[in-house]
């Protein structure tokens, strides 16, 4: 290649990288070669969300992260140790004066805007801790594994939401007899910028449309939602996968029809109807919407590889939750579960928030041991000790946390 061909080359990179940019590179031609310039590097997520710097990034396009468990230790998850899922890019430009959203679709009486301003004057406020947990937490321990984020055990949190309740703005709506699901839309935006897609548009029965804890929320622990989070308004729907509360919400289809948005067929949010072996094949029709998520627990205190004294009692604490259910009972093994011991368990605040355990443990003698944990539901169903149902894309694993405790 002659040198005038290499310039010309350099010249055509420098343009193109200039309308990624949006402004021509003044000393593009100074610049070194195989150089990315720093305003096409990824920002730095824990600034540019305020999260805490031992959060762990899955994936930055888009941008999905997870806390570790010592770090869910807060009854009130934080927004700096709150977990951030997106399956498309966070909208940008968001003027929340404007902001409205329309309910429309198949059972809605008259098709009806409100602007952000009219929900916030125009119905009574409440505020809940919610729990809102990826379908796909614990997804990083399926075998034959599982595509998709690799979620420890991170993808869970439990923030106090302020909104008006749907079920209040949907009455005021009118809806029709038919009814059957709502359907989200919102402003995030497709991986491939292709307008005519959506990341993601789900739903849920009108049942849990209904129920006292569905809000339309603008508020996240006291404070305009963080927009990582849903700003200026997103539904949050507790107890269900997360995945049911849509972030940036700009629409609600009422369907006479199980909502048909992106990511609600296939083997999106869906687990086989019937358990199945490892690594089968499921055909469609034989996959089932995940509603109420499983009983599930985590120790949050202290952080897995603690080293204590010998004669040194453990303290230990966590939360437990259990989907639409409460949680009865919380127990904790020293041995590798041939034995269970209660902790006492704290009544959640509010329905669908979590609940705290804590218990003192007392070692034997000297040497390693793992603390197990296990939370039982209000219909007697307690956490497997490993890896439940395999299912195609790996949910709702509620596997046993456990942490690993060395006695000096
Ligand atoms: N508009 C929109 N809403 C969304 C998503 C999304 O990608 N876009 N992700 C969903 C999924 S899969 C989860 S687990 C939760 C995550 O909420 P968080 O990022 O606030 O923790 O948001 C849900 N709502
Ligand atoms: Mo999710």
């Amino acid at each position: 290649m002659n040198f005038k061909r290499r310039n010309f080359l350099k010249k055509a990179t420098l343009g193109s990288l200039a309308t990624v940019i949006g402004a021509d590179i003044v000393y593009g031609e100074l610049m070194p070669k195989n150089y990315k310039p720093l305003a096409l590097q990824d920002p730095d997520p824990f600034k540019l969300f305020h999260k805490d710097a031992d959060m762990t990034v899955l994936n930055s396009k888009p941008w999905n992260i997870e806390a570790k468990a010592h770090l869910l230790d807060d009854k009130v998850t934080p927004n700096k140790f709150m977990f951030i899922r997106n399956n498309g890019l966070i909208p940008e430009n968001i003027d929340a004066e404007s902001w409205t959203l329309t309910f429309d679709g198949e059972s809605v009486k008259n098709t009806k805007t409100y602007t952000l301003a009219e929900l916030k004057s125009k119905f009574k406020q409440y505020s809940y801790q919610l729990t809102l947990e990826c379908g796909g937490n614990g997804r990083s321990e399926f075998n034959p594994p599982a595509k998709g984020n690799q979620w420890t055990i991170g993808a869970v949190s439990c923030a106090t939401w302020t909104g008006v309740r749907l079920k209040d703005v949907l009455a005021d709506v009118g809806i029709k007899d038919d009814a059957k699901y709502i359907g989200y839309h919102a402003a995030d935006v497709h991986l491939s910028r292709d307008p005519e897609k959506e990341p993601i548009s789900r739903g849920a029965p009108i049942a849990k449309a209904m129920q006292e804890e569905t809000l339309l929320a603008f508020e996240m622990n006291g404070e305009a939602i963080p927009l990582a989070h849903g700003f200026p308004l997103r539904l949050i729907a507790g107890g269900w996968p997360a995945s049911v509360s849509g972030k940036w919400l700009k629409r609600i289809s009422i369907r006479n029809i199980i909502h048909d948005g992106a990511k609600m067929g296939g083997s999106s949010y869906r687990v086989p109807c019937k358990p199945v072996a490892p690594g089968e094949k499921v055909k469609d029709e034989d996959m089932c919407i995940i509603e109420s998520m499983p009983v599930k627990s985590l120790i949050t205190y202290p952080k897995t590889g603690a080293i204590l004294s010998e004669g040194q009692k453990l303290n230990i604490r966590g939360h437990a939750w259990a989907g639409e259910l409460e949680v009865s009972k919380m127990e904790y093994s020293i041995d590798f579960g041939s034995t269970w011991h209660l902790c006492t368990l704290e009544k959640p605040v509010n329905r669908l928030a979590w609940q705290h355990f804590a218990a003192a443990i007392e070692f034997p003698q000297k040497g390693y041991y793992e603390v197990w944990a296990r939370a039982t539901d209000s219909q007697g169903k307690s956490q497997p000790m490993l890896l439940p149902g395999w299912n195609p894309k790996g949910y709702l694993n509620n596997a046993s946390h456990r942490i690993a405790i060395k006695i000096a």
